[in-house]
């Protein structure tokens, strides 16, 4: 089993047992999933929030759903799938409600690989430079899945819902968030512009699977190269409008503030929504902290790109002074899913920092410091991600 040392790196967490999940994980009676793995390292139960360790989420190029991390806000509500409506209103022709099985058999269907990554991966990384705000999240945050739903952009044309930039598409949830004295609904939005492009998706199936409870089920929203957030689990109702979503979910959380302000000066300090995920990657073989025998080591892991995708990446065992090119082992044939990648060194005796790095198809790569993108809530660690090891 995977310990807080090896795999959080100075991160919180307890292992999750079954006991928990029959407590927590509220079950959907219709669709038949398999069962949440039980070695999600979990930061927080309650809302539950449990990242996937590492190792296992280089074993497989498609993260089963069980073994998916899960961040929530609030309780996972329990939606009975027979009397279930999407209602889709504001700037729309017209105002609907739509079953799942109007959305099955009206829109076609598309299938869509692509990451889920949490604002937050890899927020621990950031504990060396400052305090941050919120659950310490290895580089465990993420998961590649193919998703199978339909287009938003179809059903909001169906709709008729009104072009034009500067709009956006909101959506509500049925989680109530519990947020200091504060209970709302959780909710989000995207611009219409992105919601219009054909790979965001309606989903109800996760890997050939119907979603799991802890995952929206019975539909959740997929927005690709986005950050985790705007991709909102067990979805309500839909509006195009002019502001984004008035909620503190969209209007204060998941913003990317300057480097000098604190949780005091939040409130009146500028900041950018968070929407479009940097490059990133990560080390998952060996964990940190491990004692390797001398000789070749197999180093593996994965990156994700922006819309440029990922071109090359490089691994480095002197902290980042002579790089390695690393073989791409496994991608897709889009640029939403993540990359496999792994280099075989030969690792003299001693003490090593081993740090990746990845570069996009227009030569853009990973800061090196952590220190330079440090922010209050820790949101986007992109930086090198560094791993000691020792070898003998
Ligand atoms: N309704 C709802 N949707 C939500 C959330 C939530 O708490 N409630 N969390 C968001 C965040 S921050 C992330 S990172 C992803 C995580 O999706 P997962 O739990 O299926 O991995 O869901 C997003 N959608
Ligand atoms: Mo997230």
């Amino acid at each position: 089993m995977p310990t807080r040392r090896t795999v959080l790196q100075g991160a919180s967490c307890l292992l999750v047992t079954h006991t928990t999940w029959s407590t927590l994980a509220a079950s959907a009676a219709t669709a038949a999933p398999t069962e949440p793995a039980s070695d999600l390292l979990v930061h927080s139960k309650l809302p539950l929030n449990a990242e996937t360790p590492i190792a296992k989420l280089r074993s497989s190029f498609v993260t089963p759903q069980a073994d998916f991390y899960i961040r929530d806000h609030g309780t996972v509500p329990k939606i009975d799938e027979t009397g279930y409506r999407l209602k889709i209103g504001g700037k729309v022709e017209t105002p609907v409600e739509l079953s799942l099985s109007d959305l099955k058999s009206r829109f076609p269907e598309r299938n869509v690989m692509a990451v889920m990554q949490c604002a937050g991966n890899r927020r621990a990384d950031m504990v060396d430079v400052g305090y941050v705000e919120g659950d310490l999240w290895g580089p465990g945050a993420i998961g590649n899945a193919e998703w199978t739903g339909v287009s938003l952009a179809d059903v909001l044309s169906a709709a008729g819902a009104e072009d034009g930039t500067g709009l956006h598409v909101a959506f509500f949830a049925h989680d109530e968030v519990v947020m200091k004295d504060d209970r709302f609904d959780y909710g989000v939005s995207i611009p219409l512009e992105k919601a219009m492009t054909p790979d965001v998706l309606l989903a109800w199936a996760m890997n050939g699977e119907p979603l799991m409870a802890e995952h929206g089920f019975p539909l959740r929203v997929v927005v690709p190269g986005y950050a985790g957030t705007r991709s909102p689990k067990w979805l309500a109702s839909i509006m195009v409008q002019d502001e984004e979503a008035d909620t503190p979910i969209q209007r204060k959380e998941y913003r990317l503030f300057p480097p000098t302000t604190t949780k005091e000066s939040a409130d009146k300090d500028p900041n950018v929504v968070i929407n479009d995920m940097p490059s990133n990657a990560a080390i998952c073989i060996p964990a940190a902290g491990a004692t390797l025998k001398p000789g070749t080591t197999k180093i593996e892991g994965y990156a994700i790109g922006t819309q440029n995708g990922v071109a090359k990446v490089e691994v480095s065992y002197d902290g980042g002074e002579i790089w390695h090119e690393a073989t791409i082992d496994k991608q897709a044939d889009t640029q939403w899913a993540w990359i496999f990648w792994s280099v075989v060194l030969d690792l003299p005796t001693g003490q090593h920092q081993l740090a990746v790095r990845s570069f996009d198809g227009v030569g853009g790569s990973q800061p090196d410091d952590i220190a330079k993108i440090w922010n209050w809530k820790g949101y986007l660690a992109y930086s090198w991600h560094r791993v000691s090891i020792r070898v003998g």
